[in-house]
């Protein structure tokens, strides 16, 4: 099991089991995560409690769940280093998510967009869960005094509201919740729908072309980049009204870490067709050597069992300081 050091920041991050984990989950997550093992005590959590906010069928959800992890291991977490745990088996997170319910207001969570866009998309289920997540987020990074919580462009409005609800604890009963920072690189942080460009690439998306899985076989990879939503230019610039050919800028440059200028320059008097190409090829070979370490893991169940029950113990032992502190000071009797 891992040591905590003193001296190094505590990083926390989550991902949802809540579909097949896309190139916008690695590039605007995970892919940081694995640069950031080094210089912090990181530790991570496959968030299946957040997932069932919105229906999960229960074999494909359990699958969802074993492949998160992999991929996770895959992408080069280390659990060694980075202690990876399953959040549903931490019973911290829910006890000290209703403790924070408490201290929310209804004005606070109506105002997430995130609430908001998926109330609109599932409008035969707007869950109290659904309406509650923030809060549960809070506490899965409050539990751990995270100092950094690196996320997507689109987890920002959360994390702030972490920090407020950190604060009014804070200011009523004294030091017991660190303030995090968010942590959002500016490579990759936004990755867009291949279909709908002005909307954020999202692994719930129904339409299958819209999204490249991590997982994706390179002719999948290849053939919903031909099918990516461009404009009538044809030139490949980052440009206003273009929103379709930024993205792949984007995503070209995230992946092979060449500027915007460089890009333009290496396409000019080429076709959409050419670059939409190279971009597929770019990515399909980042993604390659992660889809042959997924499937080593994946299928490897003892060895995932083992991990993620070493994470849990690890996450259990730290939560529960916290929790314990916030209960006591709040009033409740001591078990
Ligand atoms: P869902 O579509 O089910 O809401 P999601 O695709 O948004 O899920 P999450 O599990 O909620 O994925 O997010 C995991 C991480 O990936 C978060 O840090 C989030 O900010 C990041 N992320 C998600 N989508 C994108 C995107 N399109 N571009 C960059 N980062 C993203
Ligand atoms: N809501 C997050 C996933 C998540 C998370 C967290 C991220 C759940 N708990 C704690 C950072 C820290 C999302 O990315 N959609």
């Amino acid at each position: 099991m891992p040591e905590t050091s003193e001296k190094k920041k505590v990083i926390l991050s989550a991902i949802q089991p809540s579909g097949t984990i896309t190139l916008g989950n690695y590039l605007g997550a995970l892919r940081n995560w694995v640069n950031l093992q080094n210089d912090y005590n990181c530790i991570f959590a496959v968030a299946d409690l957040h997932a069932i906010t919105v229906r999960q069928d229960p074999k494909q959800f359990r699958q969802n769940i074993y492949n998160a992890y992999a991929l996770l291991l895959a992408c080069g977490i280390d659990p060694e280093k980075s202690p990876v745990f399953i959040q549903s088996h931490v019973h911290t997170h829910t006890e000290l998510a209703w403790i924070l319910n408490c201290f929310t207001q209804f004005g606070e969570l109506s105002r997430m967009t995130q609430f908001k866009d998926k109330s609109r998309k599932y409008s035969n289920n707007i869950n109290a869960g659904l309406f509650t997540y923030p809060t549960l987020m809070a506490a899965d990074i409050l539990l751990y005094r995270a100092d950094m919580v690196p996320v997507g462009a689109d987890q920002k409005q959360h994390l702030e509201l972490a920090r407020d609800i950190a604060e009014r604890f804070n200011s009523i009963y004294g030091n017991v919740f660190k303030l995090p920072e968010p942590y959002i690189s500016n490579i990759g942080a936004r990755v867009m729908s291949l279909q709908e460009p002005t909307k954020k690439m999202s692994k719930s998306d129904e339409n299958v072309n819209s999204w490249i899985a991590v997982l994706d076989k390179p002719e999948t990879i290849m053939k919903k980049f031909k099918r990516a939503v461009t404009d009538s230019e044809a030139v490949v610039r980052i440009g206003e009204g273009k929103d379709g050919i930024n993205n792949l800028i984007g995503i070209m440059s995230a992946v092979t870490g060449k500027t915007n200028d460089d890009i333009t320059a290496e396409f000019e008097g080429k076709g959409y067709g050419d670059f939409k190409t190279a971009v597929a090829e770019a990515v399909i070979e980042e993604l390659r050597p992660i889809q042959t370490k997924f499937n080593e893991y994946i299928a490897n169940k003892d060895y995932l069992e083992e991990q993620y029950r070493k994470g849990a113990e690890f996450a259990l032992k730290l939560s529960l300081r916290t929790l314990d502190k916030a209960m006591n000071k709040i009033g409740f009797i001591a078990k």
